[in-house]
């Protein structure tokens, strides 16, 4: 589809001419939009030297992003209308039901949070969200393996990045080291 197209797509979602939207989401800025990179600065936050997937979501109004994380860290920047984002701590991971680990879609819940029902009623007994609304110009800092869910309070554009920390690969390592070092350290104790 052209971005003409999809552009007046959005535009007959919004007026309920058509009742399925199109959403352009994470699309790599530098394969759809290359020309906007000189324009998107490096965080300030960042090492100078630090990768960055850049994407662009481009959503009408009521489009909502499923109830999923994501292992990067991430940047998410508002650049035109309101995104209403719903977070909840990597600590409640185990609350949120999700499709099995096996499909592609283990990183998704099988709860829509946007439709009342039983299982969100109970996900919401188990789990406290946080909840932010994004404005122009704002930028939301998602820690990596906390669920979010994402609705387009008007026509949206955004970019998002995500990055990982460069000791982010060793981190299962030094975990398990730290846990065998740990039982070392009982057996000795016990025996
Ligand atoms: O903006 C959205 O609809 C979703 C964004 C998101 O899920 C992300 O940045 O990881």
């Amino acid at each position: 589809m052209s971005f003409a197209k999809f552009v007046d797509s959005i535009a007959a979602f919004e007026a309920g001419l058509i009742s399925d939207y199109y959403y352009l989401s994470k699309a790599s800025v530098a394969d759809v939009f290359p020309e906007l990179l000189a324009d998107i600065f490096h965080v300030p936050l960042l090492p100078d030297n630090q990768e960055v997937d850049v994407n662009i979501w481009v959503s009408p109004k009521g489009a909502a992003s499923p109830l999923h994380f994501d292992l990067p860290d991430n940047f998410l920047v508002q650049i035109s209308g309101r995104k209403l984002v719903v977070l909840f701590d990597s600590a409640y991971a185990e609350a949120i039901p999700r499709f099995q680990w096996h499909t592609a879609a283990h990183h998704i819940s099988m709860v829509d949070l946007g439709v009342p029902s039983e299982a969100r009623t109970s996900l919401l007994k188990n789990a406290v969200p946080l909840i932010a609304v994004l404005s122009p110009g704002d930028m939301l800092y998602i820690p990596p393996r906390w669920w979010h869910y994402v609705v387009s309070l008007d026509t949206s554009i955004s970019i998002n990045m995500w990055w990982q920390p460069w000791f982010r690969p060793y981190l299962p390592r030094t975990f398990i080291a730290q846990c065998l070092r740990t039982l070392v350290a009982k057996a000795r104790l016990t025996y």
